[in-house]
């Protein structure tokens, strides 16, 4: 943390420079402790939310609080305990669970924070997103990039939850955050009768894309829903394939990618689904920039700097920059990331580095 000293200087003069430039709002470097420090001062705190939690009290907000009240989203947000009562998860990342009742509508709107949704269990709620409607089932990755028209409706008879991720924290620190309402009125479509008009164009799988694509402009990926069967798919692959990598090591590991160019989802957000299987062996890495880890299926523990934790389906865990991250898995793991990795990739702040027990007990003492 920055701070100045106040240790009044014995000479005069000096006693009144120091007076004189506080006035003029001017602080001395030589006086500042704390703003280049040897590897990264984060405020946010590793921190786990339990899914039982996020259940249970996303649905009792849903029996108590109508969904018109509040930014027409019942929204509960993960607020990291060392950001000083901020709603932020991370100091780049917004996390939430979202909870829509049956028969409910959350209208529509836009704004500049792009978001995603991944649902950890549920179907029936479909999500329109400039009027394309996307159906949302577990497993499946919805996106909603910046500055796109996008609302939620149940029509089933069931509740839905499901996790959702903005840039917003990030966003509002570059000073960019625009938000406009929906005129009420909700998209002309009635139900995502089978693909959305995304996944008809760009969701036909791996390198096949419709005649006469032209890559589009360096923004987001045109594909906005992205299936459980294709993740499961390609994890299963990878982990099936006798001499891989991936079957060597027990961990299978895919990046959400924009089909068109193999960019990043979206330009401030990375997506990733991880499979550990029971007993992988990998060392603890941290990497600069936060990420958020949403727990799908299986179970396991995860180290945050060395402090275990057990961790369970519909689990959300805050991991700040810097913070050393080891995955071991009791039954077989699948572990969803959103992170910001593509804004330092872009800016050449992205580091990653694996942490060994030796290193990580120094550091904890
Ligand atoms: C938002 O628009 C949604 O549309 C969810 O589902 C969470 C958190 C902050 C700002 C806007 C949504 C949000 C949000």
């Amino acid at each position: 943390m920055t701070t100045q000293r106040f240790d009044a200087p014995a000479d005069p003069l000096l006693h009144a420079l120091y007076g004189d430039l506080a006035e003029k709002d001017l602080q001395p470097l030589w006086r500042l402790h704390g703003l280049l420090t040897p590897t990264p001062a984060v405020t946010a705190v590793p921190h786990l939310w339990r899914g039982r939690d996020l259940r249970d009290l996303g649905e009792r907000a849903g029996r108590l609080v109508p969904v018109d009240r509040g930014g027409d989203r019942r929204v509960l947000s993960l607020s990291n305990p060392g950001l000083g009562g901020l709603p932020y998860a991370t100091s780049t990342l917004w996390g939430a669970v979202q909870y829509l009742g049956p028969g409910e509508t959350a209208p529509a709107h836009r704004h500049t924070p792009a978001a995603l949704r991944f649902v950890l269990g549920g179907e029936g709620v479909w999500t329109a997103v400039n009027g394309d409607p996307l159906a949302m089932s577990a497993g499946d990755l919805i996106l909603t990039p910046s500055w796109t028209w996008h609302e939620h409706h149940n029509p089933g008879d069931t509740p839905m939850t499901w996790f959702d991720a903005l840039d917003l924290p990030l966003v509002e620190g570059l000073g960019a955050v625009f938000f406009e309402p929906g005129d009420g009125r909700t998209a002309a479509t009635t139900s995502p009768a089978g693909h959305s008009a995304s996944e008809r164009r760009f969701g036909g799988g791996p390198g096949l894309l419709p005649d006469g694509t032209t890559t589009p402009p360096p923004s987001h990926s045109p594909l906005l829903r992205y299936r459980w069967a294709d993740t499961d798919r390609a994890l299963a692959g990878q982990l099936s394939e006798p001499a891989s990598q991936a079957a060597r090591s027990g961990h299978a590991h895919i990046r959400y990618a924009d089909p068109t160019s193999g960019r990043d989802v979206m330009p401030t957000m990375r997506c990733e689904m991880d499979r550990y299987l029971p007993g992988h062996t990998a060392p603890a890495v941290r990497r600069t920039g936060s990420s958020l880890v949403a727990v799908f299926r299986g179970s396991g523990t995860v180290a945050l700097d060395g402090t275990h934790h057990d961790i369970e389906p519909g689990d959300l865990i805050a991991v700040p920059s810097w913070t050393a991250v080891r995955v071991l898995a009791h039954e077989t793991l699948d572990l969803f990331t959103v992170n910001d990795a593509p804004v330092l990739e872009t800016l050449a702040l992205y580091r990653t580095e694996e942490v060994t027990e030796d290193a990580q007990n120094v550091a904890d003492n």
